[in-house]
């Protein structure tokens, strides 16, 4: 077998392995590569870094590099905001305090999120959290799978759509790029990567890239501070075969942006934030309303990643990848400052449990029994190893088998140690660790608002089979992937509701004497497992009709098992994960110039988990609130009218239904009429543009997004309205300067209108507007952010 029929079979192959869903796997973006090099000469071939050239037989969309890099310094999650199905909105212009995405009918917590194939949500309640995105720089291409979950997904929770981050490679020769930004909000990054070029006798590479940015909010008092660290090591094994490591380090100290109700911003109140000053009141200090302290309200995370890619033709026809990582991430969230009765021994306001430990005790130690503010907050440390590997044999050219195995083990450990705030009012440790403020007990115990032990733990098999018949014009792929996901749960502490609990050491009379009902049984530490497991089909065919146009079919059925908060309840929960079946057909055009594509979906979803008050119990706990209906249109087009011109768009249509009314109690009337209504936070319409022109030195680009009109709840009363958003960039190449070289300034404006917009939903009661208030954040007004950049 000479090697040009193996690139060549592998190209025809490979088709169908990667159009097996299996994008983010080391083998399949490979052979992806190697067919696109063999079959149409170029990598990827899209229209300026949009409208991608898509081969799987699903709804993909992409970015790649090309448009990455003419974006302002900012979230990457913005730059896919112009793909259809995607609604991100970020809570500053900078991407580094936080935002949130939906991606169709789905919410963030239900799309997977990747990184070179490594699993990014959290293990415990499947969030993530776009200020832990690497810096956009080091990324190659974004794939968003809009409606499937891959095949070989190293994830139990998503049930919608994945966003698959890839790293680009170090550059092949030696090179030191720099860059600096400075801007409005007195925003200031600087960002340099050293590419080392080939280096040593196997023509190794390798890339270390740095970068630190400080910024003011755009209201209120607070900043915004990240440095980040990122670098990988490539070595090419022959054949297409390496081996590569990548790592990752993140630093992040943010004070958190307040988000609005509907009613305050109606009466102008735009410009509503945290007080600047701590008020002597210590309830109002620590409120979560205007009142409260901004220096209380934090986000702080360090986080870190090492991932490994590797790639071997074991036989001719037989390859192996394996793809190890490691993961470590500390976060603290949540509400993080209540106040102590020393007389009384209870802590924070609303509660009225007194913690024998600190009845009657001078804990900080100043002479008398006072009440004062004491640092609570809930940290989350998590140590998480995975690897995603395939076995993938070309069986011949109409035929290919792979084996996908992922074990994924995440150490979840959840505390909320209460510290002394250093001189009575500052956050001394953002993560309590540092043992002198420690707030302690009578008898030197740790006092603990939260104090939980997790394991989340994957095994999954997959299997896929692909062919491709009639010269590769008809392809398909048949796939079923088989998670078995275990929760073992481990609760030290006394649990009065989802996320209240005592962990006292002077065991508490039961039951407790809390807020509303006034007294509750609480639950005793303990110890479980619960585990979850489902054969899960996927399956899709594409035909090409024609040169330029391929019309496709999938479908895949996915689970979410439930998340670690919903069952440390009180209560023994007891609900059914997440199930969702999704069906595609689309067609697309390709050709160099113009490039676009159409699907209609369709997404069942059922066992939807929600937390709803349950009349019964008197308490508000995870509840199936059964089935909904998602369907929709999504479409994209890029074309190139004239050399230098490049023209995208896209538009989604987004219809989602719940199926039926749910009950909170006994009685007739005891139940929400939500039935026939649409999910929340999901907008039903959407289009973007994105225009570019380059002349000469210069570079011009204009970007605008409309966001449909999105409800708060079920009710489907109050709601955010539609809004426009346009981003203006400008780029002069100014060209080489002794040793610089490629040296250019660019201009990025964002939001050019200045549009006065609400954008993410922090919803107050799923159910109903009234019940309790949803709140809202503040789209950033315009921003103006000058980069120059130049390269050695
Ligand atoms: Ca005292």
């Amino acid at each position: 077998m000479n090697k040009s029929w193996i690139l060549a079979g592998t190209a025809l192959t490979t088709l169908f392995a990667a159009h097996g869903a299996m994008a983010q796997s080391t083998g399949t973006q490979t052979v992806e590569e190697v067919q696109d090099v063999v079959v149409k000469g170029q990598r990827n071939r899209n229209i300026g870094g949009l409208a991608v050239d898509q081969t799987v037989t699903k709804t993909r969309s992409s970015i790649t590099e090309e448009f990455i890099e003419k974006q302002g310094p900012g979230s990457i999650l913005e730059a896919i905001n112009l793909l259809p199905g995607v609604n991100f909105s970020d809570q500053t212009a900078s991407g580094s305090v936080g935002g949130d995405i939906t991606l169709r009918g789905f919410d963030q917590q239900r799309i997977a999120f990747l990184l070179d194939g490594m699993p990014l949500n959290d293990t415990g309640n499947y969030a993530y959290y776009p200020t832990m995105n690497p810096d956009s720089e080091i990324y190659s291409k974004v794939d968003v799978n809009l409606g499937t979950t891959d095949v070989d997904s190293p994830t139990a929770s998503a049930g919608g759509g994945t966003i698959n981050y890839q790293t680009r490679r170090p550059d092949k020769e030696f090179g030191v790029f720099v860059k600096g930004t400075f801007g409005t909000n007195e925003y200031a990054r600087e960002y340099v990567r050293v590419d080392t070029g080939e280096i040593g006798p196997w023509g190794t590479t390798a890339f270390v890239a740095a970068s630190n940015l400080n910024a003011n909010k755009f209201k209120g008092v607070g900043t915004e501070d990240r440095m980040q660290v990122n670098g990988r090591i490539y070595q090419p094994l022959g054949d297409g075969d390496f081996a590569s490591v990548a790592f990752y380090y993140n630093e992040t100290r943010n004070n958190n942006m307040y988000n609005i109700s509907r009613s305050r911003l109606m009466s102008g109140f735009w410009s509503d934030d945290y007080a600047a000053t701590i008020d002597p009141v210590l309830a109002n200090a620590t409120s979560s309303g205007i009142t409260g302290f901004y220096g209380y309200r934090i986000n702080p995370t360090d986080n870190g990643n090492i991932r490994g890619q590797f790639k071997k033709h074991l036989t001719e026809n037989l390859v192996l990848t394996v793809d190890p990582s490691f993961q470590y991430t500390l976060a603290d969230g949540g509400t993080q400052v209540t106040t102590i009765n020393e007389t009384t021994g209870v802590l924070s306001a609303s509660s009225s449990f007194a913690w024998g430990e600190l009845v009657g005790y001078d804990a900080n130690k100043d002479g008398k029994l006072s009440t004062y503010n004491v640092f609570s907050p809930s940290v989350t440390k998590t140590r998480r190893v995975t690897v995603n590997s395939s076995l993938i044999w070309y069986i011949n050219p109409q035929n290919t088998l792979r084996f996908a195995y992922t074990y994924d083990r995440g150490n979840h450990r959840q505390t909320g140690r209460y510290s002394l705030l250093e001189g009575g009012n500052w956050i001394g440790d953002p993560f309590s660790e540092e043992s002198s403020l420690w707030l302690k007990g009578k008898n030197g115990e740790e006092i603990q608002k939260r104090n939980r032990q997790s394991y989340a733990n994957l095994n999954q098999f997959a299997i896929t089979y692909g062919g491709s018949y009639f010269e590769s014009k008809l392809k398909f792929d048949l796939g079923v992937r088989v998670p078995k996901f275990e929760r073992e749960l481990n609760n030290y502490c006394y649990q009065t509701s989802s996320s209240v609990a005592y962990c006292a050491n002077v065991v508490p009379v039961t039951p407790i004497t809390t807020g509303t009902p006034t007294t509750i049984q609480a639950k005793k530490p303990t110890s479980w497992t619960v585990s979850y497991d489902k054969v899960l089909p996927n399956a899709g065919i594409s035909y090409k009709l024609s040169d330029h146009q391929t019309v496709y079919a999938s479908y895949a059925e996915t689970i979410s098992a439930p998340r670690t908060d919903s069952l440390y309840d009180r209560l023994d929960i007891t609900i059914e994960p997440e199930t969702s079946s999704t069906t595609d057909i689309g067609y697309r055009y390709s050709s160099p110039l113009v490039s676009g594509s159409i699907a209609l979906w369709k997404t069942d979803f059922e066992h939807r988990v929600e937390t709803a008050w349950d009349e019964s119990i008197g308490a508000s706990v995870a509840t199936d609130v059964g089935a909904a209906k998602m369907e929709g249109i999504n479409a994209e087009l890029g074309f190139r009218p004239v050399e230098g011109l490049d023209i995208y768009t896209s538009a989604s249509y987004t219809d989602t239904e719940m199926l039926n009314d749910v009950k909170f109690g006994a009685s007739a009337t005891q139940v929400n009429l939500v039935k026939g209504k649409k999910l929340g936070k999901i907008p039903s319409l959407m289009y973007a543009v994105n225009v570019n022109y380059e002349t000469g030195a210069w570079d011009f680009s204009v970007t605008g997004k409309y966001t449909g009109k999105r409800y708060a709840s079920l009710q489907n009363i109050e709601n955010a309205p539609g809004y426009t958003v346009w981003n203006a960039n400008v780029r002069y190449s100014v060209g080489d300067f002794g040793p610089m070289k490629n040296t250019y300034v660019q201009m990025n404006v964002k939001n050019l209108f200045n549009e006065k917009y609400m954008s993410a939903i922090s919803t107050g009661n799923v159910f109903s507007d009234t019940a309790s208030t949803s709140f809202y954040w503040v789209g950033a007004p315009i921003t103006t952010l000058f980069t120059i950049g130049t390269k050695f």
